[in-house]
């Protein structure tokens, strides 16, 4: 009896130390494997099961060497908040890359191709270890200092006679910079129809026109950004976002549909939620309505269940910045472009 018992356990703690040995040799082959060929990551589009595998582990600053294979259609990787050029996976073909880490943390790899009405949905962690895993202490985002509820409505009651300018603003020489709730971080929290609002009441503004005081706007706009991160953003948008929100900025892409669907807007997807259309971005009841940090704050989050993706670990906080300054050029003229 008793011998049996303790046969029994001996049994289990040599079971025990076999797994342990066996685990950390397997971990210590596959790292073997991975610093001298590479893992093999297979990309196949989302309904057929994304990137796999889909969480990478590398040490700081150690070669991450993968090899892209993709198993249907034309793929891309790159890595968010980096600026490795994206790598493009053809079928048939292996894409090699090597990659190296300065920081520890969590990095999101993506797919940079429209692969597919789920193609924003194929992405995947890389989990970089480092010896100190200090957790970045980064600003809140003003969305979130603001207190703008980003799922609100926001509609604003305008009716625009003409496209505002940014030319005409400025040709009309009213200087606003001096109002202290025409700063930077007011132009951020203030929404173009709150800043309409604030010049029609003062002194100076009921002198002007309605349709005048919009180009007022449009200039505070201009003279917020720069040509570059318009550009910036015009390029990013163009690949990131345009196949839902379309190219014009009319919510009409290529995908849009697909993000719709054909049912009715309450049912739901097969994403399981509820599907709405892509914001129209030349709509000015809409738009107007809208602070550049509630943009920034949508674009950073995602819709949370309505098809509009999450951006934050895709770009950096000035890239999202710079689309954020692009997506007023559906409202605005700038000054260069007339
Ligand atoms: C897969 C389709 C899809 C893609 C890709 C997409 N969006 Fe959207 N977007 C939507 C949908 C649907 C909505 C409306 C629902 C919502 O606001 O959450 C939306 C809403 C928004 C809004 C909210 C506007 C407002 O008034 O609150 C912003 C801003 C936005 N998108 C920016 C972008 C940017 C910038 C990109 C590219 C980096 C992008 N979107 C890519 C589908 C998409
Ligand atoms: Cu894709």
């Amino acid at each position: 009896m008793a011998t049996r018992r303790i046969r029994a356990e001996w049994i289990a703690r040599m079971l025990v130390l076999v797994l342990v040995f066996g685990l950390s040799a397997m971990a210590l082959a596959s790292r073997w494997i991975n610093r001298s060929q590479g893992i093999d990551v297979h990309a196949r589009m989302p309904e057929a099961g994304g990137w796999s595998p889909t969480i990478l582990n590398v040490d700081v600053g150690e070669p991450l060497n993968l090899r892209l294979i993709s198993d249907d259609v034309v793929h891309g990787f790159a890595v968010g908040q980096s600026n490795q050029p994206p790598v493009d996976i053809l079928p048939g073909k292996v894409a090699e890359v090597s990659l190296t880490f300065d920081d520890p943390g969590t990095y999101t790899f993506f797919c940079t191709r429209w692969c597919g009405p789920n193609h924003w949905r194929m992405r995947g962690t890389i989990e970089v270890n480092g010896p100190l895993d200090i957790p970045e202490t980064s600003d809140p985002p003003p969305y979130l200092t603001l207190g703008i509820d980003l799922d609100s409505p926001h509609e604003v009651p305008v009716d625009l006679v003409r496209r505002p300018s940014a030319k005409r603003g400025a040709a009309l020489d009213f200087d606003i910079s001096e109002e202290d709730y025409l700063t930077h971080d007011h132009y951020l929290s203030l929404s173009p129809y709150d800043t309409w609002l604030a010049v029609k009441g003062l002194p100076e503004g009921s002198q002007l026109s309605d349709s005048e005081i919009w180009d007022i706007v449009a200039w505070r706009w201009a003279s917020n950004t720069t040509s570059e991160a318009i550009s910036t953003g015009e390029e990013l948008y163009a690949q990131n976002c345009a196949a839902c929100h379309g190219q014009t900025g009319k919510g009409n892409g290529v995908f849009a549909r697909l993000v719709e669907g054909d049912t009715p807007a309450d049912s739901s997807s097969d994403f399981g939620h509820k599907i709405v259309a892509p914001t129209d971005f030349t709509d000015p009841i809409h738009m107007l309505g809208a602070a550049p940090a509630r943009l920034h704050g949508k674009i950073l989050r995602g819709g949370m269940g309505t098809g509009m993706p999450s951006w934050g670990q895709i770009f950096t906080e000035d890239q999202i910045w710079a689309i954020v300054d692009y997506l007023w050029t559906f409202q605005f003229l700038n000054t260069n472009k007339e």
